[in-house]
């Protein structure tokens, strides 16, 4: 382990792409500092977020303690895990063929199962029309992503072997599940995988921290402000 002494700023919102970070720093028992974004008030435009964050999303994270005791800022979940994975060597394995396998399924979470499951949650929650043939869409594509893990888990304890960021990465999209239509009793080595990741003290640390924010579907479909923040956004 490198230098760790100085608190990570952690920028943060309780959702299921906050929560791979508290899950690894949890993990870590690396000291962290909480700056709360309140996406469903605009914060994550602020200048002084997007210079460190321009995709205008969180969680990104400033360490003050960098490469070469320097301070770093990274943005995007992935990219957080596999940084905070090299510093402080753990969860994210040096030998190649075991660090290609946890890229695998890193990459298969922020490019998949995430953007998937996130657009089941709009279309089957927050969308004002229902529009069966987009629910249809992404329910079906979570319920083929589900499959896929349940394959893999049948032959692995987690999805890279060991446990690893990989893991930490779809914890929190697989929680939700019922807002993506999908019952884990189809699933059997995935409810078997989410039984065992969610009884980690880490993980159930990391998924409570700022859950006095987390909001329910129901409010943000009602709270027009949130809407027009979080829905329709253009190039600015
Ligand atoms: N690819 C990004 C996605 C992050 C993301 O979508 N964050 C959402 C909350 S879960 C956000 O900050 N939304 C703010 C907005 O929509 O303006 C990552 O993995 O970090």
């Amino acid at each position: 382990m490198t230098g760790n002494s100085k608190a990570i700023e952690l920028y943060y919102w309780p959702t299921p792409n906050g929560w791979k970070i508290t899950i690894m720093l949890e993990e870590l028992g690396a000291p962290y500092e909480i700056k709360y974004v309140n996406i469903s008030r605009g914060e994550q435009f602020e200048p002084g977020f997007l210079k460190i964050a321009p995709n205008n999303r969180m969680p990104a994270i400033i360490d003050p303690d960098g490469p070469g005791g320097q301070p770093i800022s990274v943005f995007e979940s992935g990219a957080i895990l596999q940084y905070l994975g090299r510093k402080f060597a753990r969860f994210y394995p040096s030998d190649e063929r075991a660090r290609v396998a946890v890229e695998e399924w890193l990459f298969w979470q922020v490019g998949g199962l995430g953007p998937m499951a996130g657009q089941a949650h709009h279309f089957r929650g927050y969308a004002p029309e229902k529009i069966p043939y987009a629910i249809d869409r992404y329910s079906n594509e979570c319920n083929r992503l589900y499959g896929v893990m349940n394959k893999r888990l049948a032959e692995n304890e987690f999805l890279a072997g060991d446990y690893s960021i990989a893991d930490m990465a779809c914890i929190g999209w697989i929680k939700p599940y019922g807002r993506q239509g999908q019952d884990l009793n189809d699933f059997p080595n995935l409810k078997r995988w989410f039984e065992a990741m969610m009884a980690r003290p880490a993980v159930e640390k990391g998924i409570r921290v700022g859950e006095e924010h987390r909001r329910r579907i129901a409010d943000i479909a009602e709270d027009k402000e949130a809407q027009a923040v979080l829905f329709g956004q253009r190039a600015r």
